[in-house]
């Protein structure tokens, strides 16, 4: 098979031939540019905090080299700071995104837009009972205003305060782990504040005060994924079982193809309600089917969750849905958006259109989204699609690959669905079902695409092992979009990959269901990571134990984004064992491995399982499942 090195998707390797032919680069192209990478760097060793570095530091004592840097920092600290700053990286995106959520809502709470409202009463309900907001005998638009003002809270912080989003998400037990340890966030802000600073020259050089540092930090990634999940369902719906596709096959070459590609909904909700509206204009202009509106990375996890919208490909091949030639515009917010977009769609008749004036790509188009003119902003960025589609030359290559996929398990429809198995006691089908041995335990699936596997492939490959062994397995982000493709989100994959116990737990559920489940749960984007933790906490809560008691294991197959570092830590830290498929840059420092794989596990349970090869991957977390079971059971 060609090109099954980059990729095992058969849509992206039509589309790799396709580059090869018509001569255009690819990020695979630019990956072998990049070879060999360097070893300073991969390892976390090299140090360009302050204007002295860069220090690279040689990690193996026993041969030549500089083991400190200039101001006499070890590989330790080194490292220790670099993987603080990732996680800042990866809270102040989640944080940045939900803050733009929150602002929204506040609007929303004070009558300031008209564009957006209050979708979903029941879920405001929910959240204010969890904040111990009174909602007895108050107006929707009071209680929306206390949770907005309780969410803008949660930002700025203060000594002496504690985050209110947070106890409320996990089990007493575990929140007094966080206390006894000294890690629980003031604020969002002021935990990305003191983490930068710590880490600045000559600040902490402590690297398991670091650690701690860094999981104080992600803990306020997680309080944030979980505002922009809970805040984004209250305004916009929270999801439902839904039925959709996912490939590049869901382009239509009789349709205005409009590609929404980032991560907020706020832009992304509009966009569809405008393409819906402007459906004339674009059959006026030739387009037979209308327009066609699919999404790229989280922006369409969180379309495809609560609108059905459908996910033309993940991360990593965001670029081949340009060279397909039949899109007409790729939307854009903010991350995990390839700069190399615009070269590749200077070759097509594809708009790319920048929303968000901090995140500009040069040569683009910017169309300024404001909240206040949401639905004028979305239809000038339709009309442009339409525009663009007019100029659209002929010959284009939408490859004939789509499956169809099952969506929208948000905590909520899980609970809908087992309440409809066991009324009084919903959770106790989870429960009972591993007790019974049908189910190993969960694992949930997060994560990007890295150019360093081969693309979906780890993804696809570790799932078919936990399936196998009958874990019951939920996906967010890229690693959702991929399993989506590959076939595992919909029911007849019980029968082809899932081990007898799992296939018995799904018939069981099927039959009482009068309905049939798709053999993995699509969760969502990646701040709806923050949905799983809800589920867990449930279960634990109902079985009465500790998350770090509870058979639930994550897994990141092909982690990229400094996200997926930051949702990695807050994992562990909340009791996850959690395994990594690509080495995070934190090898160079024995110490800090150690911490991370082993020493981890005796103050939160969880610990990261660091293999690159899928099969060793399964065996692992396999038994980490079988170690918590079992210890349950003595
Ligand atoms: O937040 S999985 S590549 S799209 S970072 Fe980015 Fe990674 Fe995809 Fe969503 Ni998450
Ligand atoms: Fe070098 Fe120390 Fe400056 Fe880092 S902080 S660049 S190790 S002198």
């Amino acid at each position: 098979m060609v090109f099954e090195k980059e990729t095992i998707d058969p849509a992206a390797q039509e589309m790799l031939q396709v580059a090869e032919e018509e001569g255009r680069e690819t990020t695979w192209d630019l990956r072998e540019q990049m070879e060999p990478q360097c070893g300073f760097g991969d390892t976390g060793v090299c140090c360009n905090i302050c204007l002295q570095g860069p220090c690279r530091v040689n990690p193996n004592y026993n041969e030549k080299g500089n083991q400190k840097g200039i101001c006499g920092a070890r590989d330790y600290t080194i490292v220790a700071r670099n993987l603080v700053r990732h996680t800042v990286g990866g809270t102040s995106s989640h944080s940045g995104h939900a803050r733009h959520v929150a602002e929204l809502f506040r609007e929303v709470a004070e009558g300031h837009v008209d564009s957006y409202e209050v979708k979903d009463k029941e879920k405001l309900m929910k959240v204010a009972d969890k904040l111990e907001i009174e909602t007895e005998d108050r107006e929707t638009n009071e209680i929306a205003k206390e949770v907005a003002e309780e969410a803008i809270g949660n930002f700025i912080g203060f000594h002496g305060e504690e985050l209110s989003w947070l106890e409320p998400m996990v089990p007493e037990s575990r929140y007094q782990i966080f206390n006894e340890c000294n890690i629980i966030p003031t604020g969002i802000n002021d935990a990305i504040n003191e983490a930068m600073h710590r880490t600045a020259m000559g600040v902490d050089s402590d690297p398991l005060n670091l650690i701690f540092g860094n999981l104080q930090t992600a803990l306020a990634d997680f309080t944030g994924c979980t505002i922009g999940t809970d805040l984004s369902d209250i305004i916009f719906g929270t999801p439902e079982v839904v039925e959709s596709e996912a490939n590049l096959g869901v382009l239509d070459e009789d349709a205005v193809n409009v590609i929404v590609h980032g991560h907020e909904p706020v832009l992304s909700e509009k966009v569809v309600a405008a393409a819906k509206k402007l459906e004339d204009e674009a059959k006026e202009a030739g387009a037979e089917n209308g327009i066609n509106v699919a999404g790229i990375c989280c922006t369409g996890n969180e379309l495809l969750m609560r609108q059905g919208v459908p996910l033309a490909t993940n991360f990593a091949s965001q670029e081949l849905a340009i060279m397909t030639g039949a899109v007409d515009a790729m939307v854009v917010d903010i991350q995990c958006i390839m700069p190399s977009i615009q070269s590749v769609a200077n070759c097509y008749h594809t708009e790319i259109i920048t929303t968000i004036p901090f995140s500009k790509i040069s040569g683009a188009k910017h169309i300024e989204f404001n909240d206040s003119t949401a639905d004028q902003d979305a239809e000038e960025i339709v009309r442009t699609a339409i525009e663009a589609y007019k100029e659209r030359p002929k010959e284009i290559n939408i490859p004939d690959y789509k499956s169809k996929l099952m969506a929208g398990f948000s905590f909520e429809e899980i609970e809908n669905i087992l309440s409809q198995v066991n009324e009084d006691d919903p959770l106790s089908v989870i429960n009972d079902a591993i007790d019974e041995g049908d189910i190993k335990g969960i694992c949930l699936f997060a994560g990007c695409n890295n150019t360093k596997v081969t693309h979906d492939k780890n993804h696809t490959e570790v799932a078919k092992g936990l399936v196998e062994n009958d874990v019951l397995c939920v996906a967010t982000g890229c690693v959702a979009n991929a399993l989506g493709k590959a076939g595992f989100m919909l029911p007849e994959a019980v029968e082809e990959y899932a081990g007898e116990g799992l296939k018995r737990f799904f018939s069981k559920l099927n039959e009482e269901l009068g309905k049939e489940l798709p053999l993995i749960w699509h969760m969502g984007s990646c701040v709806d990571n923050s949905r799983l933790i809800e589920f867990v906490t449930a279960l634990a809560n109902h079985k009465g134990v500790d998350i770090g008691e509870y058979p639930i294991v994550a897994s990141a197959p092909e982690p990229m984004h400094e996200k997926a570092v930051s949702i990695g830590s807050w994992c562990v830290t909340i009791g996850l064992t959690t395994h990594v498929g690509v080495l995070p840059q934190i090898t160079g420092s024995r110490l800090v491995t150690e911490v991370a794989t082993k020493v981890a596990k005796d103050v939160y349970d969880g610990y990261f399982i660091l293999e690159s090869d899928p099969e060793a991957a399964v065996e692992e977390l396999v038994a980490e499942l079988d170690e918590r079971t079992w210890v349950q059971d003595m």
